[in-house]
């Protein structure tokens, strides 16, 4: 499209949407008039590649996941349409700043952390890959909880993110199907002697699909997210007459469960699973249906991922399907299930793994649990006589009263893969052993990645012009191309350019800073970040233990010779997890006590930035000196917020765990400070059980200094919850060891302080980490999954930019 073309294109949807000029127009009425143009220009393409998917039959994967966490899209969606710089242009002409209008869209925050925004890093690769891939989610009415904070508490606030509507989703009421949960399910005998299930007394709830396009980097490839969205069924309005019981059905899709990495025992939650789950399932049956093919031919058509185990009920669902709907028999109907579907894993958190009552599995899902049953027994019996009993036991899916999704995830399926190399590793030998002495080739490592289109060219346009102008734009298709930078590394131009970029988005965050908090930092300070959803074990704490040690240095020797260091923290806690909300709020009046402090000579800032969420982390990463992954080693399953930070430019400090370990091997060891327990010292200690804290304490002077300060008022207004921070720590032993690490980490730290001081070595170090980010592009990481598990094979697309077609 031409400016000409767009600004005529705008001008008739603000006249004709809002009898407005473009002169006239405002933010609002401009963002929702540029996203119908977007959405007019990429339908286009969209109908063309799910026809071509149709008339080519081409294999399709079918991402369930529980969570996507695509933050806003206006920008994203011009980039990969190629159109972005254009659009920015015919703005400008007209007065008009893009940004301002961006900022008009509500982040799509319908996840909690890693897990939604890999899934949605991945529907944009799949897409830029030109690989058939489809989303399929939930519709919530309400994103994650807005986080403020209030006398340093975290206070949570609705995430009313559909209150103007949705721009970029289209619902699809005719691709709607019915769900039923509840009742009971009885055996018929039909008159050809087969049994078949029957229903009473079920609810029976209309699954509504809204579909939105994930388009494809300038490829003219534009892919499915379907997100389902619960309404009352036509021919059950009669039932609901009643507004609570309305509301009972409707709060089915009403909020996203604002936990992580922790089951919630819900019967809304188990309801939403299998919601989202048989409304899948029975959409993509009507469309294999469509092909015409023998039901052998499924899993060369259809991949359909599990990512974690909260969409596990795909595996007695399609057996539902296939069985009771479709008349297949039991065995034929298990060997497709287990052809066609793959399991990730993303955690080792034994919390996390997900277990459900069976009696709330009975009552909820009446069908699917008898068919889990069978799934149970006929695994006991095949493994008979082949395993030893007691391996046997321990892998069936039914265990003290309740189903393990997970062994329902991995004996269903035909791949389980872990995050990154050692998460998988300690799959392999600790947590999923047991089934890998019986499945070894069912186990695989899939190391996430991440979008660069988002995570550089989006949120960091002064990096990426650098790039540019050394590399050549071939990195923007190509992410791996960014290795290029190598050749620049003893470049003092390039090293200043490289610094110059960074010190525009520290300036930009600093205004936001000013702007949110009322705080000034100084932009010459070291910016040390920490994002991440607030647990116990990324230890978030030992961040603010190092904190208080700098504090009482400054105030002990204020000639003290300290490059001076703003630590930013990002980060919402579970509303239900009370411990992470201690930290936050000793967190908070640390930051206060240290802010207001003329002594320290703004040596320190602390800042803790409310709402965390994409389009903040879009603003911090880039400002980003210092990235903190320092979670106890074995903890992080992989972490992605490691790989924005890399590829921004910042220098990890880190402990050997998740994909940190690879980020050690992609940079080499003197472009990261790496610190701590190795995975293996951890695990002998929960062997010897020989840990102890209070001796660690006992030995060192300034760490009881620091703790104390929790309890003996040197951190103001945190009675109780110093107190139970200081008692988590001591009288508990420190469950994630930071008492331990503390030394190792404040050595760590110090060479930071020191690097930093002379700037090109620092810059290299930071080039380094920038120029080998692209070994953790999420469209590398797809290819993989696409090549290994999936089976399926990027289409031939019609590239706008040159007109012709390319593989
Ligand atoms: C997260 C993991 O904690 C994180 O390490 C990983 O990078 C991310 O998933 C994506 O794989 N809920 N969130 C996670 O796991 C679970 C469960």
């Amino acid at each position: 499209m031409t400016k000409e073309e767009i600004k005529q294109e705008l001008r008739r949807r603000l006249r004709d949407n809002y009898a407005l000029e473009l002169e006239d127009a405002g933010p609002v009425e401009l963002f929702y008039s540029l996203g119908e143009l977007v959405k007019a220009v990429s339908n286009e393409k969209w109908q063309k590649t799910w026809k071509n998917y149709l008339t080519e039959e081409q294999k399709q994967v079918y991402y369930f996941s529980i969570e996507f966490l695509p933050g806003k899209l206006l920008k994203s969606n011009l980039l990969n349409l190629g159109i972005l710089e254009e659009v920015r242009q015919t703005l400008a002409d007209t007065g008009i700043d893009i940004e301002e209008l961006a900022a008009v869209e509500k982040d799509m925050a319908l996840g909690n952390g890693g897990l939604g925004r890999l899934a949605s890093c991945f529907m944009d690769s799949i897409a830029s890959c030109g690989l058939p891939g489809n989303g399929n989610g939930i519709r919530y009415d309400y994103g994650l909880f807005k986080q403020r904070f209030m006398d340093g508490y975290q206070v949570e606030l609705p995430d009313e993110w559909l209150k103007r509507g949705n721009v970029w989703e289209i619902r699809r009421e005719g691709k709607a199907c019915d769900v039923h949960l509840f009742g009971n399910v009885y055996m018929k005998r039909l008159a050809n002697g087969k049994l078949q299930p029957v229903g009473e007394n079920q609810t029976t709830v209309r699954a509504v699909p809204y579909d939105t396009g994930m388009i494809g980097y300038q490829n003219g490839i534009v892919n499915t997210m379907r997100l389902w969205s619960v309404e009352i069924p036509a021919s059950e309005e009669a039932k609901y007459q009643n507004l609570t019981q309305r509301r009972t059905i409707e709060d089915l899709t009403a909020v996203l469960y604002p936990d992580d990495s922790q089951e919630r025992g819900r019967l809304v939650r188990l309801a939403q699973e299998y919601f989202f789950v048989s409304a899948g399932i029975q959409s993509i049956i009507r469309y294999y249906k469509k092909l015409n093919l023998p039901w052998h031919s499924f899993s060369e058509k259809i991949a359909i991922h599990i990512n974690d185990t909260h969409p596990a009920m795909c595996v007695p669902e399609l057996m539902r399907v296939l069985m009771d709907e479709n008349g297949l028999n039991w065995e034929f109907a298990w060997d497709i299930t287990v052809k066609a579907l793959s399991y990730t894993n993303h955690t080792i958190m034994a919390e996390a793994l997900e277990k459900w009552p069976i009696h709330l599995m009975k009552q909820v899902v009446p069908r699917i649990y008898q068919i889990i049953e069978e799934i149970d027994r006929r695994y006991v019996l095949s493994m008979q006589g082949i395993h030893p009993e007691d391996l046997i036991q321990r892998t069936r899916l039914l265990q003290n009263d309740q189903v393990y999704m997970a062994h329902l995830a991995i004996i269903g399926s035909h791949s389980t893969n872990g995050v990154a190399k050692i998460h998988s590793d300690l799959l392999k030998a600790v947590v999923l052993h047991d089934f890998y002495t019986i499945y070894p080739e069912r186990f695989n490592n899939k190391t996430n990645g991440i979008t660069e289109r988002r995570w550089m060219q989006l949120a960091n346009e002064p990096l990426s012009k650098v790039m540019d102008k050394w590399i050549g734009t071939s990195w923007r298709k190509n992410p791996k191309n960014l290795k290029l930078l190598l050749n620049f590394q003893d470049n003092e131009e390039v090293l200043k350019q490289l610094r110059q970029a960074k010190l525009v988005k520290k300036a930009e965050l600093a205004d936001y800073i000013w702007e949110t908090t009322g705080i000034e930092v100084a932009t010459d300070a070291i910016f040390d970040v920490q994002i991440k959803r607030l647990h116990a074990y990324k230890r978030q704490l030992m961040n603010l233990l190092h904190i208080l040690r700098l504090y009482f240095q400054i105030k002990d020797h204020p000639e003290i010779d300290l490059t001076p260091r703003v630590f930013i923290f990002g980060a919402k806690a579970a509303p239900s997890y009370s411990y992470a909300k201690s930290i936050i709020k000793v967190i908070n009046e640390t930051a206060h006590m240290i802010n207001t402090d003329s002594t320290l000579q703004g040596k320190i800032k602390v800042i803790f930035l409310p709402n965390y969420n994409v389009s903040l982390a879009e603003k911090i990463i880039p400002a980003a000196d210092v990235s903190e992954q320092i979670s106890l080693a074995s903890k992080e399953a992989s972490g992605t917020s490691n790989m924005k930070l890399m590829l921004n430019g910042a220098i990890t400090v880190a402990t050997l765990d998740g994909a940190n370990v690879e980020i050690k091997d992609a940079v080499g060891n003197e472009n990261i400070y790496i610190f701590g327990l190795t995975e293996k010292e951890v695990y002998n200690y929960y062997e010897n059980q020989d840990y102890s804290s209070q001796k660690i304490y006992e030995e060192d002077k300034e760490l009881q200094r620091i703790l104390d300060a929790f309890i003996d008022g040197t951190i103001p207004n945190v009675e109780f919850e110093g107190r139970e921070i200081y008692d988590s720590l001591l009288k508990f032993n420190d469950e994630y060891f930071l008492l331990r690490d503390f030394r190792d980490y404040v050595q760590a730290q110090e060479r930071i302080d020191l690097d930093y001081k002379n700037w090109a070595l620092w810059q290299k170090k930071s080039l380094a980490n920038i120029a080998n980010a692209g070994a953790f592009s999420a469209d590398e990481t797809v290819k993989a999954y696409a090549e290994d598990i999936w089976q399926i094979e990027p289409i031939f697309a019609h590239t706008e930019k040159e007109g012709t077609t390319n593989g």
